[in-house]
């Protein structure tokens, strides 16, 4: 190779390469209806002997680490956080998924969004313990160790806090990335014990119904759940894709209560009482409950509505060309599993099917994807999700009429993408 070559150069024939490899594309397009396999829209065609050694390639790598983290490179992905009472409790408040840094249905564990009303306790997982008493045959106790010997499941499930997306109940949209309106919503691989193995063998005395959970952190956040829901899929989580989980999603262990509201996982779990009612506690009366216009409360709304978010383009992103791009987002919903996606570039006036990504998980991300020419002119992109029970994601509109104005609990109504003819991506309430 030739390394006298100028950079001048090399950059005419680089452009002389992509000029014949756009013509080509274009014949392609034009010959074809599937824009599948052009996908290399935005790539360069590849010319070899124009190829020069990179410096990392002159060098010896850097050894092995005993724990890995990204790439410097990607410093920018990080979990924005905001706390309401930074100057009593900073520990209280929220950290966000960056959505729209990301790709696949996996969250890192280190952008798992976090929701602490009282920062995250400093526990040591010798000295924990699990509580399970009240209406039960004989109460029982467990350390980490002995719940270890339990059988145990793995499951990939959704976290979101009753709170995710209440930015966009504000009247005005708020200019702001779709993690830091969507963030408080992520995906793991959870493992750990069955609580109905744990309730059976306290043994379920008759007339219990509810239980409550407590967590060990300074806030004991506690939450009453119906007993049906602990029997059914609740699980008491000692593992987070693949490691103990992590300090601040619950360590030791948490209970995870698949597509309910956030709020009721309860993290730090260090008690469970069955009762034969909800307690009632200071986490389930003032907040989480939905107001609505005869200025009635909905007392409970636990299980999560379908949802989904396109994340590629989203707010900060900038189409810089015209042409063929991937609209690219996850649904979800706590029915059950994604059954399908529309996509919308013309806000809601007509719709596409996306193409879900498999395996696709009951409570858990789908990614779903759409190829999508754009012309160059204003677009409106909209994403709708159903699930596999037949509910249909609603429009802002009809979601938000049902309550009064401002109610930014649950929701879950289609999220619209303005893109302005310079390519630029805005919130846009529709
Ligand atoms: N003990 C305890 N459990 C808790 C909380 C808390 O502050 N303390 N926050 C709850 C809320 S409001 C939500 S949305 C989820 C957030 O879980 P994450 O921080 O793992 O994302 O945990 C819930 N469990
Ligand atoms: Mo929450």
């Amino acid at each position: 190779m030739n390394t006298k070559r100028t950079s001048q150069e090399l950059v005419a024939k680089r452009e002389a390469a992509v000029t014949l490899a756009n013509a080509k594309r274009r014949r392609f397009l034009t010959r074809s209806a599937s824009v599948a396999g052009t996908l290399a829209a935005g790539g360069m065609a590849a010319n070899a002997a124009a190829q020069e050694v990179p410096p990392w390639m002159k060098t010896m790598g850097t050894p092995m680490r005993a724990y890995g983290t990204p790439s410097k490179f990607e410093e920018s992905v990080r979990r924005p956080s905001a706390s309401g009472y930074a100057k009593v409790t900073p520990g209280a408040g929220a950290s966000r998924t960056p959505h729209q840094s990301l790709e696949g249905t996996i969250t890192p564990s280190g952008l798992h969004f976090e929701r602490h009303h009282n920062g995250v306790p400093d526990i040591d997982p010798a000295k924990h313990e699990l509580l399970i008493h009240g209406m039960v045959n004989r109460p029982l106790v467990f350390n980490l160790e002995a719940l270890s010997r339990y059988p145990m499941i793995s499951r990939v499930h959704f976290v979101e806090c009753a709170g995710n997306s209440g930015a966009n109940a504000q009247a005005k949209p708020l200019q702001v990335t779709a993690g830091a309106i969507h963030g408080l919503a992520s995906v793991s691989e959870w493992t750990g014990v069955p609580l109905s193995l744990l309730l059976n063998e306290a043994g379920i005395a008759s007339g219990a119904s509810w239980i409550l959970a407590e967590g060990a952190d300074a806030a004991a956040m506690s939450r009453s759940v119906p007993l049906a829901k602990a029997m059914d899929d609740a699980m008491v989580a000692l593992y987070q894709n693949g490691e103990r989980v992590r300090p601040e999603q619950g360590y030791p262990m948490r209970l995870l209560l698949p597509g309910w509201e956030g709020n009721m996982s309860v993290k730090w779990l260090r008690r469970i009482k069955l009762t034969d009612g909800p307690t009632h506690t200071k986490d389930e009366t003032s907040k989480y409950s939905d107001l609505q216009p005869d200025g009635k409360a909905r007392q409970f709304t636990f299980e999560l509505g379908v949802k989904s978010i396109i994340t590629f383009p989203s707010f900060g992103h900038k189409l810089d060309r015209h042409g063929l791009y991937e609209i690219s987002g996850i649904a979800w919903s706590g029915a059950g599993r994604i059954a399908k996606v529309e996509v919308s570039a013309d806000g809601g006036a007509s719709w596409r099917d996306a193409q879900l990504q498999g395996p696709i998980y009951s409570k858990s991300f789908t990614r779903f994807r759409l190829p999508w020419e754009w012309n160059g002119t204003a677009a409106t992109l909209q994403s709708r999700a159903i699930d596999e029970k037949g509910n249909v994601q609603p429009t802002r509109t009809a979601f938000t009429s049902q309550y009064v104005p401002g109610m930014n609990y649950h929701n879950h109504y289609i999220q619209t993408w303005g893109v302005a003819a310079d390519g630029s991506i805005s919130n846009v309430h529709a």
